[in-house]
């Protein structure tokens, strides 16, 4: 099958790339603007005789209008998108144009492609929209996301995914354009951009550096190991119920301080002779973020059922394998540190004009 990738050299995008290439005989077309969380290996992507690799934005209607005439995909797995609510909160703007309006180009290529297409690939097709649980808002202490939980999303991140979620079904409503849905908890993992906590902490770890934790560390997530998302997203795709969402999550909930404290943990007994031992002892309680959700946790009993998906990484199986992985390959390592330093984002009270 020929699949459609948006986003596939970010750190999600890139696990299902992965996981296609060594669980199936799909072709591949990378689709990215190659933004700085863009981490994928270009050109060995590009050699690879099962990818073609589009360099390409999104909100660029002619040239993704080409590609779905050029291509002529079966299924379309869209996951770009600008995705870390810190940035979303010192500047939107590219939150809107690639999470929302890219989304409706996108969707409107695939439509008018897909209207085009004879019967029994018309038929087959499938626009499978990748979102976050972040558009359920913040949970109390108890209880957890459903499929039927209404959207509150509060960073400028949700909501500009909230918006995409809304344009994908409606698409399927009033357009009948063969759409799935998944919402997912918080993923970790190898290649991850070092912005978001577990590489954040681990890389400034390892260099005996402050380990920021926002307010009181007591804000929880609920956290999947990526290529068990890959896997969940993989059969949503092929499996999933046209006009359904899926609600994806690794059943790990922990507080951050938790999380942090686990790789300082980890990182002592790898690291030995490191002379940063006890990590623990570079935790910083650092100011909030503004707007902070408390809790994320996803009731995944529906793609249990359905789709009889089940993670294989125990989120301490997981975390372990993640932080061997940040300490056994330096070269991408430095080669994104160079980009991004690990300073803190996200407190900037300046209002940028649109
Ligand atoms: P990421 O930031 O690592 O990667 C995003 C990719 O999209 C990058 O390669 C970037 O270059 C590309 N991109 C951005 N703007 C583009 C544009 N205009 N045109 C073409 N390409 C563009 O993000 P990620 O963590 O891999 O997340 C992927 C998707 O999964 C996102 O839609 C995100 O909302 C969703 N999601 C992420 C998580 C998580 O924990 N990371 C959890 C649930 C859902
Ligand atoms: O330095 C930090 N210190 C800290 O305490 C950073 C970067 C984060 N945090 C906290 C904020 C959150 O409570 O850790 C938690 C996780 O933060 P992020 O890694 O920034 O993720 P989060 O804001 O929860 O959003 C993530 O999960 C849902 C992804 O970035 C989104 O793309 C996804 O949709």
């Amino acid at each position: 099958m020929k699949i459609l990738i948006t986003g596939a050299a970010g750190f999600i995008g890139s696990a299902v790339y992965r996981w296609l290439l060594a669980n199936s005989d799909s072709h591949v077309v990378i689709v990215d603007k190659m933004t700085y969380a863009a981490t994928l290996d270009i050109a060995a992507a590009s050699a690879n005789p099962h990818t073609v690799v589009e360099l390409v934005d999104i909100c660029d209607c002619a040239e993704v209008a080409r590609l779905f005439r050029q291509h002529r995909p079966g299924f379309v797995m869209h996951l770009a998108a600008e995705s870390h609510v810190d940035r979303s909160i010192d500047g939107p703007q590219p939150f809107i144009d690639t999470n929302i309006v890219g989304t409706y180009v996108l969707l409107e290529a695939a439509r008018a492609y897909w209207l085009d297409l004879p019967t029994p690939a018309r038929e087959a097709f499938r626009f499978h929209h990748i979102s976050t649980d972040e558009v359920y808002g913040s949970l109390g202490p108890a209880g957890a996301f459903t499929e039927d939980t209404a959207y509150a999303p509060n960073s400028p991140y949700a909501a500009s995914k909230a918006a995409s979620d809304h344009l994908a079904r409606a698409w399927h409503h009033t357009f009948g354009l063969p759409v799935v849905m998944s919402n997912c908890s918080n993923n970790y993992g190898p290649y991850q951009f070092p912005e978001k906590l577990i590489p954040l902490v681990t890389l400034n770890a390892i260099a005996g550096k402050p380990l920021p934790v926002y307010g009181t560390g007591s804000n929880i997530r609920d956290w999947l190991y990526v290529d068990d998302h890959a896997a969940a997203l993989a059969l949503i795709l092929t499996r999933g119920r046209v006009g359904e969402r899926y609600n994806v999550g690794g059943n790990a909930e922990r507080t951050n301080i938790a999380v942090v404290r686990s790789i300082c943990r980890i990182l002592d007994e790898l690291l030995p002779h490191s002379p940063h031992r006890p990590h623990e002892k570079l935790i910083t309680f650092v100011a909030d973020r503004p707007g902070h959700d408390q809790r994320y946790a996803i009731d995944a009993t529906k793609i249990r059922r359905e789709l009889g998906w089940e993670p294989k990484e125990s989120f301490e199986t997981g975390l372990r394998k993640t932080v061997a992985w940040y300490l056994a390959n330096k070269a991408w390592v430095e080669a994104i540190r160079s980009r991004y330093g690990g300073e803190r984002i996200g407190l900037s009270a300046s209002v940028q004009s649109p």
